[in-house]
């Protein structure tokens, strides 16, 4: 008999590409089945209730990062490459490369770029006016995080596909073995040397994340190779996040022109609007945690080294906090949502994601009276991370 017979059991594979493109049935019956739901598919533990995912992300001691935040137990086998040494990490070693890397990214170094990235959402927008039609995946949520988290980095002018490449690899090395995996994974041998050359401290402009990042080597705070690690966890955790949440952005008011209106007419409900779109599509919608003891997830009892899915995009969608959740709407009351996570791992670079979309919608609300479906758009689905690969949008001016 297995040790999670107890539990209730729900016979779906949560990284299936059809399940991913419509997750709903899969995500209510999480939420209803219990606070923790047994995957007999891959003798692992779910939670898709707000409770749950919260309890889980809060509690380090008891779920701990350091067996790896996939699919992937660390203590059973070896992970695809160095573990991160901030999220793969509990306390202590966390918090010493947490902070390096929170004050890199604080509110205050963040806001000194926004005049330059508010400037360059204009130039994008104006852009795509001109052209009357666009791929909004590609034209705008893909090209304006590479551009302008690329130079916030400290990236040289080269060409950085290869970090779109290398955050897919991240991400779906984050699921089972399936065909998401095997094909980002393909790209490897090209795609991580590339990155890791871009983490050492000569190939980082002045002024830049990177840099800032390598002072705190040079303080004696870190080591070189730490420091190399850490500006490596930006280049993995800080573009395909982005740019799905702009897709999703761009594709959530063509789908509703209604809250479009609603967003010009009240440009200051900008800051809730981004909340509601990161609630609503969930772009990173599962992350894991094991179990370090026996323990109750809510009252649902979950033995010692379980794998724990909390799937953030069914906990986004709980009854339990938000009314008609299902509903995408920007002037709803705000209430706390996972998609950044919680706890001591949440999302240290979450001040920087939300400048780049806040300039880009602000941006598009100065001047795009109605943005329209052009085609159908295209949806990527990822073992941790979803996203857009086509976008056509028609966008009209005033
Ligand atoms: C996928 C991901 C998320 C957050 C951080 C990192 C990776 C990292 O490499 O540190």
């Amino acid at each position: 008999m297995s040790a999670l017979a107890h539990l209730p059991q729900l016979d779906v594979d949560p990284f299936d590409a059809e399940v991913l493109r419509a997750p709903g049935s899969y995500h209510e019956s999480l939420r209803t089945l219990g606070c923790a739901v047994a995957l007999p598919r891959y003798g692992v533990v779910a939670s898709g209730r707000i409770a749950g995912v919260e309890q889980v992300f809060r509690d380090w001691r008891t779920f701990t990062s350091a067996r790896g935040v996939g699919l992937a137990d660390f203590a059973a086998e070896p992970p695809w490459r160095p573990p991160s040494i901030v999220l793969e990490v509990d306390p202590p070693a966390h918090e010493r490369t947490r902070r390096v890397l929170a004050r890199a990214l604080a509110p205050a170094a963040v806001a000194r770029l926004r005049a330059t990235m508010a400037r360059t959402a204009v130039d994008y927008v104006e852009r795509a006016l001109a052209a009357g039609t666009v791929d909004g995946a590609r034209e705008l949520a893909q090209a304006f995080p590479l551009e302008v988290f690329g130079d916030a980095v400290g990236l040289d002018d080269g060409p950085r596909e290869n970090l779109l490449r290398y955050g897919a690899m991240v991400f779906n090395a984050l699921g089972p073995d399936n065909a998401m995996r095997r094909r980002a994974l393909a790209a490897a041998d090209e795609v991580v040397p590339w990155i890791a050359a871009k983490c050492t401290r000569p190939a980082l402009r002045e002024g830049g994340f990177g840099a800032a990042i390598h002072a705190a080597a040079a303080d004696g705070d870190i080591s070189a190779d730490e420091a190399a690690l850490l500006v490596r966890s930006l280049l993995s955790a800080g573009i395909d996040t982005t740019v799905a949440t702009l897709a999703f952005a761009l594709d959530a008011f063509a789908r509703h022109p209604a809250q479009w209106s609603r967003l010009r007419a009240e440009p200051a409900l900008i800051p809730a609007a981004i909340d509601e779109v990161l609630r609503w599509a969930s772009p990173v919608h599962t992350f894991c945690r094991t179990s370090t003891r026996d323990c109750v997830i809510g009252d649902a009892p979950v033995p010692a080294g379980t794998k724990v899915l909390c799937v953030i995009a069914a906990a986004n969608r709980d009854p339990a906090r938000w009314e008609d959740a299902d509903r995408f709407d920007i002037a709803r009351p705000r209430r706390p949502h996972a998609a950044f996570g919680s706890g001591i791992h949440v999302c240290v670079g979450q001040h920087v994601a939300r400048q780049e979309v806040t300039v880009l919608l602000e941006a598009l609300v100065a001047r795009v009276a109605r943005i329209e479906p052009a085609g159908a758009a295209v949806l990527e689905p990822g073992n941790s991370v979803n996203g857009i690969a086509a976008l056509p949008l028609a966008l009209y001016a005033d």
